[in-house]
C-alpha cells in the first residue's frame, strides 16, 4: 500500500498541474483517501449563502452566455476536451486517490468525459427544432430550442468527474451555466476538472462564471435545490437522496434529472456462449469493485446452465486481484468507505439468513495491510428465490444468482425489483433476444443483449425507469432536458384564420 504522505503529495501535484490552487481552497474539512484511509485533502467547504451568491453570478453569467451562438460555444467545450486529453493521467491520479478507482478504469473515466465533448462538440451545431404542417392556409408551424438557465448538478463518488462532464458539456453547448456539487469524497477531482474547464472558458475570454463548483455536504446540494434560480437539477446518487430532491424541485416547478439506484440483472439463457457471458458477468459484477449503478447485481440463470455459471464464475473470482488500485494488475479495488464495508457484511447476512451460499469471497482482506481502507472480495451467493435482499441496492460487489425455468418467468425476475436502469440477457437465441428488448421485456432505460449491464458508451441516452429516477442524460437526445421549446406560428397570408375553424368576426 502507498504511504499516507506520497499519496497526498502525488493528488497536490495532479490537482496542481490541472490549475487548483490549493492554497486559496483550504480549511479544515479533512478528504480521506479509500486506498489507505490517509488524510489527502484539507478543504473549505461553502456555506449555503455561498451557494445563493454562486447562483446569482451563474445567472448573470447566462444573460451573455445565452446570446452566444452554440457553435461557438462549442468550441470552448472543444477546447476542455483538448485539456482532458492532456491531462488524463493527471485526473485518473486524483479519480484512483479520491475513490479507489484502478488506474484503467480511471482512465475509461476521463476518457468517457473527453467523448462526451467530442460529442458535445458535434451537438452544438445540431440542436435541431421541428418545423410541422399548420392547419392554416398561408401559416407555418415551427418549434426552436432555446438555452434553460443556471443548471446544478450533484453527482456522486464513484463517477466523481465523468458524470458532472455528460451534463456539463451538453449544457454548455445548450446555453446553460452551470453549478456543481460534488460528492464530499472527491473534492479535489472536482477542483481539478472544473479548472480545467475555467481555463478554457479564459482563454476564450468568457466569464469562470459560467461553471463553478461548491465544495460542501447536503445543506450545499439542498441550497442548489431550493433555489429558484436553478432551473434543471441533475442529481446522481441514491434513491434515497432522490426522493428528497424530486418533491423539493417539483414543489417550485424546478426540472429534476435523476440518475438513481440500479439493480441490474443478466438473464442466461441456455444457448449462451458460456465463456463470454462469464467474462460479462465478471466485470460488470466485480469491477468497480461493484461501485456503479449500472453494477451487474443478480444473475438470473436457467436451470440447465445455472451450476456451470457459478462455478466459472466462482473459478474466475478465485483470479481476482484484490488490492492498491493504482499498482499494476490490481482489477478490485476498496471500498469507498468503512459504511461501504459495514453495507456489505449486512447484505451477505441477511441473503445467508434468507437461505442464499456463499459460493465466493464473502470477507475483508488487507486488513493488516491497510486497517483504514475496506477491501473485501467480490462475492457471488447463489440464492432459492429473488428474496427481499437482493431486491436492495448494496453498493459493493456481491452478485445473487438465482434460476429460472420459462424464459417468460425470467423476464418477470428481471423487472420484479423496485429499481430499472440497465439489464442484460446472454443468448444465441434470437428470438429471446428480441423479447427482451420488446415492449413485454426488460423494463430499464438500458437493454443490452450479450454484453454485461454497466460501461455503457456516451452515444446513447443514459438513465433508466422506476426507482432509478427516470432521468435521461449524454447522448442521443437527452440535450432536451437542457434546453427548453418555443412554439412559433407565423402568419404570412394576410388574413386572420384562426384554428380549429373558430370564426370571431367583430
Ligand atoms: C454510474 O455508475 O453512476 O455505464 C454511471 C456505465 C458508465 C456510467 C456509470 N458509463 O457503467
Amino acid at each position: 500500500m502507498p504511504a499516507a504522505e506520497e499519496l497526498r503529495r502525488r493528488a497536490a501535484e495532479a490537482a496542481g498541474r490541472c490549475g487548483v490552487d490549493l492554497d486559496a481552497v483550504a480549511g479544515d474539512r479533512e478528504g480521506t483517501s479509500p486506498v489507505n484511509g490517509a488524510t489527502v485533502s484539507s478543504l473549505r467547504w461553502a456555506q449555503v449563502s455561498e451557494v445563493d451568491e454562486a447562483v446569482a453570478r451563474a445567472h448573470a453569467a447566462f444573460k451573455e452566455w445565452r446570446l452566444v451562438p452554440a457553435p461557438v460555444r462549442g468550441a470552448v467545450v472543444k477546447r476542455l476536451g483538448e485539456l482532458l486529453t492532456q491531462h488524463k493521467e493527471d485526473l485518473a491520479t486524483l479519480i484512483s486517490i479520491e475513490v479507489g478507482k484502478i488506474t484503467s478504469e480511471a482512465r475509461g473515466e476521463v476518457q468517457e468525459m473527453i467523448d462526451i465533448c467530442d460529442y458535445a462538440v458535434g451537438l452544438s451545431r445540431q440542436l435541431f427544432g421541428r418545423t410541422m404542417t399548420s392547419e392554416r392556409p398561408g401559416h407555418r408551424l415551427m418549434e426552436t430550442w432555446h438555452p434553460l438557465g443556471v443548471v446544478g448538478v450533484i453527482s456522486a463518488f464513484n463517477f466523481p468527474v465523468a458524470v458532472w462532464s455528460w451534463n456539463t458539456a451538453v449544457a454548455l453547448v445548450c446555453g446553460d451555466t452551470v453549478i456543481w456539487k460534488p460528492s464530499e469524497t472527491a473534492p479535489l477531482c472536482a477542483l481539478a476538472a472544473n479548472a480545467l474547464l475555467q481555463r478554457a472558458l479564459s482563454e476564450a475570454g468568457y466569464s469562470t462564471d459560467v461553471s463553478q463548483v461548491v465544495i460542501g455536504g447536503a445543506e450545499v446540494g439542498e441550497a442548489l435545490v431550493d433555489n429558484r434560480r436553478v432551473a434543471l437539477v441533475s442529481a446522481t446518487g441514491s434513491t434515497r437522496m432522490g426522493r428528497a430532491v424530486g418533491p423539493r424541485l417539483a414543489e417550485r416547478f424546478g426540472r429534476s434529472l435523476l440518475e438513481l439506484g440500479g439493480n441490474n440483472a443478466a438473464i442466461v439463457a441456455p444457448s449462451a456462449d458460456l465463456d463470454l457471458t462469464t467474462r460479462g458477468i465478471v466485470f460488470a459484477a466485480a469491477g468497480t469493485a461493484g461501485q456503479r449503478c449500472t453494477t451487474m447485481r443478480r444473475v438470473i440463470a436457467h436451470e440447465s446452465v445455472i451450476d456451470s455459471v457459478v462455478e466459472r464464475v466462482a473459478a474466475a473470482y478465485e483470479k481476482l486481484p484484490i488490492g492498491d488500485p493504482m499498482s499494476d494488475g490490481t482489477l478490485v479495488g476498496p471500498l469507498v468507505n468503512e459504511r461501504a464495508y459495514e453495507a456489505y457484511a449486512a447484505a451477505i447476512e441477511k441473503a445467508q439468513a434468507a437461505g442464499g451460499e456463499v459460493v465466493a469471497g464473502g470477507d475483508r482482506v488487507l486488513a493488516d495491510a491497510a486497517p483504514d481502507a475496506f477491501y473485501v472480495r467480490p462475492t457471488v451467493i447463489r440464492m432459492p428465490e429473488q428474496t427481499e435482499v437482493v431486491h436492495q441496492e448494496t453498493f459493493a460487489p456481491i452478485l445473487y444468482v438465482m434460476p429460472y425455468t420459462t424464459f417468460a418467468e425470467a423476464i418477470e425476475l428481471n423487472n420484479e425489483v423496485p429499481q430499472g436502469l440497465s439489464s442484460s440477457v446472454f443468448t444465441s437465441d434470437q428470438v429471446e433476444a428480441e423479447l427482451f428488448m420488446s415492449a413485454g421485456g426488460s423494463d430499464c432505460g438500458i437493454v443490452n443483449v450479450n454484453i454485461g449491464t454497466s460501461g455503457a458508451e456516451i452515444g446513447g441516452a443514459f438513465g433508466g425507469e422506476k426507482e432509478t429516477g427516470g432521468g435521461r442524460e449524454s447522448g442521443s437526445d437527452a440535450w432536451r432536458a437542457y434546453m427548453r421549446r418555443a412554439t412559433n406560428t407565423i402568419n404570412y397570408s394576410g388574413e386572420l384564420p384562426l384554428a380549429q375553424g373558430v370564426t370571431f368576426d367583430v
